[in-house]
């Protein structure tokens, strides 16, 4: 018998913040930052930016299949140390998860044949045995969709330089691995109800957008 996971009464309401890279999801936990019942966590790129002084950000776009494993080794890491993070907050805002990691960016390394399928099968013990308890559980996902043609515009005119060498055509392919998990719904499960935002706003008018999914945020949760 399927035994039902009992959510922890003190546990916050958690929502996950996702979507291509430049899609805005930085900007929109910035916005949320306003509400003081609200504990955003923001991605912890500067640990990959400096792992005992290791960039493996940069070495992972240096050469994918000699740093992919121990790049999004510590991605799981530094993101299961989110999904634990404990707070009094009511409502705990995520910028990406456990689950992006591995349902597109390992997902994609997998299938490009950058990550070779032993260490692919160490990711997912440790993904497995993190996420078949209650550490890990998600109350509502906000999917920031966006055309990879902007999320390029974005990232170039951001110019952070580990990414220099990332082009349209990979934003292409992480739009689907989004698209597949978050939209169409064809690749993995969903941990949780999900809701898209428009992501290709810009920044002057996309305060109303965020505006529609905040009831629900906040309803949810009360
Ligand atoms: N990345 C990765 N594997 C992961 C998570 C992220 O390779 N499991 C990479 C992709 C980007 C960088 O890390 O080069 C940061 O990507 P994100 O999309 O997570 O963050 P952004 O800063 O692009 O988010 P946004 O612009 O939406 O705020």
């Amino acid at each position: 018998m399927e035994s039902k996971r009992i959510k922890l009464t003190h546990s916050p309401f958690t929502v996950l913040v996702e979507g291509n890279i430049g899609s805005g999801k930085t900007t929109f936990l910035n916005y949320f930052k306003q509400y003081n019942n609200i504990c955003t966590l923001a991605e912890p790129i500067e640990l990959w930016k400096n792992c005992g002084g290791y960039n493996l950000l940069s070495h992972l776009y240096e050469d994918r299949e000699r740093w992919g494993f121990t790049f999004q080794s510590y991605v799981q890491l530094t993101m299961l140390q989110q999904h634990t993070f404990k707070t009094d907050c009511a409502i705990k805002l995520m910028e990406r998860s456990i689950y992006s990691a591995r349902y597109c960016f390992v997902e994609k390394m997998i299938r490009d044949s950058v990550l070779p399928a032993p260490s692919a099968s160490v990711i997912d013990e440790w993904f497995k045995w993190a996420t078949s308890s209650a550490m890990c559980d998600v109350d509502l996902i906000i999917y920031l969709r966006a055309s990879p043609e902007v999320v390029y515009k974005r990232m170039r005119e951001r110019n952070r330089q580990e990414e220099k060498t990332v082009q349209l055509e990979y934003l292409h392919e992480m739009h689907e691995m989004h698209e597949n998990w978050l939209y169409y719904k064809t690749m993995f499960t969903c941990p949780a109800p999900v809701l898209v935002v428009n992501g290709d706003l810009d920044k002057s008018v996309i305060v109303e957008e965020y505006q529609k999914v905040t009831p629900s945020i906040f309803n949810k949760c009360l």
